[in-house]
């Protein structure tokens, strides 16, 4: 790592070009993507250039073009990360660098509570199952999933629950992530399904399936771990819930977990436990650290922004919500009016799979359809491209929106506020600058 940064916040503040935030008057919030500016005036200002469309240009609305920051960090193994914090470390991948149909290991967003662990020896590294629900304890090596189960391979989709945090208003703590705490690598491993099964564990008690890791507090106490979640029976018992060791035919990233994980596809990357060592049947819903209110949790019903929430009144989140991402172009770039720029992304959601995405250049007026790709396989991410012209020179905004098989679609503004930042699925935008 060459830098530390502690946050978006900290971006918008030293970058010169970015100064523009401070007529805001609350540069010390980088929200103000969704949130206010005065007029037409002060956005044309703000794009440096002439706003096609001026007629449909949302009240108040802030330009796309100063929504992506441009900070990189270095991590081996890792490119092009921005990085959020480094104790414990947390980076996310810019949009543009999510354009693989697969994510590659070195484009996967990094998301730790703790101090992952200092030595790892995949021969010797086990996984015990226990809980209340398994009567006889099991123990399996590494080698022994791997011989002793169907080997499979999945494209899963891994998503903080607080990806899109950085965007509410009242501002909430925490890491303060863009749109880059995703990505949908193949993971290669076991069905958790087929590893429970082999402990004959009780069908008619088991409530939750946990996880626990070997990453260790970040106050450096022994007796604290940093998180421990679970989920359901039911989602814990799906074909596609698995126990893997690799990551596109690799290994898993030192830092993703190696040398061995869970991975539940569409969930809150908060269940995917890294550096897995246990996994505990429970009769009850799991109790461990980061499981009670308001860690991972919303509130049941929707609130007014900034409400305090009673703990009682927060539930746990299953799958995530319906979303997608452009990937190619980059935010920002230049086009000529004559000719036609291609546009290309993915859309996922949650349990469910995607029906249509749609995109518009007119803040939202009109729509169209965009070529939709079926998944690889449940709970991959959906690819889908457009080709598009613009009729005339001046600012413009690709807006994309993804509807699933359930009717579910995306908000064009921040969604359900809510204590912790999580699920915000709201569209993603891109500026283009047509000369
Ligand atoms: N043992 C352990 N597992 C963990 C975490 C952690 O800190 N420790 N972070 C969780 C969270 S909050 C997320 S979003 C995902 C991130 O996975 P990644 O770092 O491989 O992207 O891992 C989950 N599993
Ligand atoms: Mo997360």
């Amino acid at each position: 790592m060459k830098r530390r940064v502690r946050g978006i916040h900290e971006f918008f503040a030293r970058d010169p070009e970015r100064a523009d935030w401070e007529i805001f008057g609350r540069k010390s919030h980088p929200l103000s993507r969704r949130g206010f500016v005065a007029g037409l005036a002060s956005f044309s200002a703000l794009v440096g250039a002439r706003v096609a469309y001026p007629a449909t240009v949302p009240q108040g609305l802030i330009p796309a073009s100063l929504a992506d920051s441009t900070e990189s960090f270095t991590i081996e193994g890792k490119d092009g990360l921005t990085l959020l914090n480094d104790r414990p470390l947390n980076a996310e991948t810019p949009a543009h660098l999510l354009n693989d149909d697969v994510t590659p290991a070195n484009r996967l967003f990094i998301r730790n509570n703790g101090i992952p662990p200092l030595s790892v020896d995949p021969k010797s590294w086990t996984l015990t199952i226990d809980g209340e629900s398994v009567e006889h304890t099991k123990k399996y090596t590494i080698e022994e999933l791997k011989t002793r189960f169907e080997n499979i391979e999945r494209q899963l989709v891994l998503e903080c629950g607080g990806n899109g945090r950085a965007e509410f208003d009242p501002p909430v703590s925490g890491n303060q992530w863009t749109l880059g705490a995703v990505g949908c690598p193949q993971w290669n491993g076991v069905r958790l399904k087929d590893v429970l099964e082999d402990t004959g564990f009780n069908h008619d008690s088991a409530v939750y399936v946990a996880f626990y890791g070997a990453d260790t507090h970040i106050s450096g106490s022994r007796d604290r771990i940093p998180i421990s979640r679970g989920v359901p029976i039911k989602k814990a018992l799906d074909e596609d819930s698995m126990i893997v060791w690799g990551m596109n035919g690799g290994e898993l990233h030192e830092m993703n977990g190696h040398p061995l994980r869970l991975v539940f596809g569409g969930w809150p990357g908060s269940v995917s436990g890294k550096w897995l060592t246990r996994v505990s049947v429970r009769d009850v819903v799991h109790d461990g650290p980061k499981m009670a209110s308001p860690s991972y949790r919303v509130p049941c019903e929707p609130v007014a922004p900034g409400s305090v929430v009673e703990d009682e009144d927060m539930c746990i989140i299953h799958a995530m919500p319906v979303k997608s991402l452009i990937t190619s172009p980059k935010s920002g770039i230049k086009h000529s009016v004559g000719s036609n720029l291609d546009i290309r992304g993915h859309a996922w959601s949650g349990d469910a799979s995607i029906e249509n995405v749609k995109l518009s250049l007119d803040f939202g007026r009109t729509w169209t359809n965009a070529k939709l790709e079926p998944p690889a396989n449940r709970m991959a991410w959906q690819h889908w491209e457009h080709t598009i012209s613009f009729p005339t020179t001046g600012y413009y905004e690709v807006w994309a929106r993804a509807t699933d098989d359930l009717g579910r679609t995306q908000p064009m503004v921040l969604p359900n506020w809510n204590p912790k930042g999580y699920l915000n699925n709201a569209c993603h935008r891109i500026a283009v600058y047509v000369s």
